[in-house]
């Protein structure tokens, strides 16, 4: 299916950019992504869709961009005079927030100013369709259970505070320009493709190498932290829907259904058919061919958070009224997938070691 509309998405090289840049493509949209340009390779998630610059019908662009740069933005934005444009660059780490609170905000909260001022000085305000990238965390320390569109925001972190300002520059817009901006207010959603410091895939990705042997213990911060664990591919259908509708609008996108961290881990455990040992040693070194049936999780002060955010639970009885939302895949089904893949990973590595080649440095965050 051919359809003539051009969407721009910055933060393509990120878990929802890979997934929503192959939706919108099986959707028939022409897409353009913005990446940064990095010293070493930055597009693994989007590798399989990359398309040969010599190719007459591309429909996959990519352009050398960043949200600090304004220049940048306007003339990409002039460029391509998308129909649509998905804003879902960010620093997007909570912890690495208040170690670099003065980028985050640069990036996060100007960065989405950049953009909407950028459409608006090309005069696009009719044309294009604005989508941004909020979340949960805006709610922070919770006033209300579960949260909803009109739950009171109390941001707990660097990167809360400048996605609220984010999150206001977008309805500002929409009121004072009318242009057609939607905050999708994003719980959290994991996937294979998820970056390996957020707490699932560390844990996902630590177990799988614990059970092949190639790791001892997993450690971690506050495992009484409660989050509304959805799966990536779901949201990002949401993220297109909020764009094609009569009215702009915000959105609260979950699942109302909430887990710990701890028991994240638990799952992960069963699946894997492991035991755990919440602190201690045990696990004897013997090669690629052993798998351990038992794991260590421990806890370290250093991941703990200075401002934490303890629990987060969505309703998201709106989108499920007006955009007809259903998540399909579950929490199981979600685990699993995580699981399958960095199981694969694993095992690579196991094998890599095992014929003596070198493999890489894992680093604990
Ligand atoms: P990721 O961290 O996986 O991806 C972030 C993307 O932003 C990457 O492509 C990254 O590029 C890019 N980026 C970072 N800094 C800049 C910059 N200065 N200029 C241009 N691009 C930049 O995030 P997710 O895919 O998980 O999340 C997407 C968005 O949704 C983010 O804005 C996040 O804050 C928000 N969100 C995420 C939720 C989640 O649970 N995943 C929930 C709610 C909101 P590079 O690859 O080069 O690092
Ligand atoms: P979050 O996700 O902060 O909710 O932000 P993260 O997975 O980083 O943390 C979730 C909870 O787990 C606790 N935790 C740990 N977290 C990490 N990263 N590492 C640890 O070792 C660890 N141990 C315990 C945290 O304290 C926290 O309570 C994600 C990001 O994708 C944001 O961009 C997005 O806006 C929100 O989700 C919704």
């Amino acid at each position: 299916m051919i359809n003539k509309k051009k969407a721009l998405i910055t933060g393509i090289t990120g878990q929802d950019g890979a997934y929503l840049a192959e939706f919108l493509l099986e959707k028939g949209y022409e897409v353009h992504g913005i990446k940064r340009r990095a010293s070493s390779f930055n597009t693994s998630r989007i590798d399989h869709l990359y398309q040969e610059p010599h190719q007459s019908d591309r429909r996959f662009i990519l352009h050398y961009g960043d949200l600090t740069d304004s220049t940048n933005l306007i003339r990409i934005i002039q460029e391509v005079q998308p129909h649509e444009i998905y804003n879902l660059a960010a620093q997007s780490h909570v912890a690495v927030s208040f170690s670099t609170p003065e980028y985050t905000a640069n990036v996060d909260a100007l960065g989405t100013l950049r953009i909407l001022e950028a459409i608006r000085i090309l005069n696009l305000e009719k044309q294009t369709r604005f989508y941004q990238a909020s979340t949960s965390e805006l709610f922070g320390k919770v006033q209300e259970i579960p949260q909803t569109e009109t739950t009171p925001f109390y941001p707990r972190s660097p990167y809360a505070v400048a996605k609220l300002y984010a999150y206001w520059i977008t309805v500002n817009y929409r009121e004072a320009y009318g242009i057609y901006g939607c905050n999708g207010i994003l719980f959290n959603h994991e996937s294979p493709l998820r970056g390996e410091t957020f707490v699932t895939r560390k844990i996902t990705r630590a177990l799988a190498r614990i059970k092949l042997g190639l790791q001892e213990c997993l450690y971690l911060g506050n495992l009484n932290a409660k989050r509304d664990w959805g799966h990536a591919q779901d949201y990002v259908e949401m993220q297109w829907l909020m764009l094609q509708q009569d009215e702009p609008d915000d959105y609260v996108i979950a699942t109302g259904i909430q887990y710990s961290v701890r028991e994240f881990i638990e799952a992960v455990c069963q699946h894997l058919d492991i035991s755990i040992q919440w602190q201690g040693s045990g696990i004897e070194e013997k090669g690629y061919e052993k798998r351990t049936d038992q794991c260590i999780v421990a806890v370290d002060p250093r991941y703990f958070r200075l401002t934490e955010v303890e629990t987060l639970l969505g309703d998201p009885s709106k989108a499920k009224q007006k955009l007809g939302w259903q998540p399909r895949i579950s929490f199981e089904q979600l685990i699993e997938q995580m699981i399958k893949e960095d199981l694969k990973l694993a095992e690579q590595e196991a094998f890599c070691q095992w014929k003596g080649f070198k493999t890489f440095k894992h680093y604990e965050e």
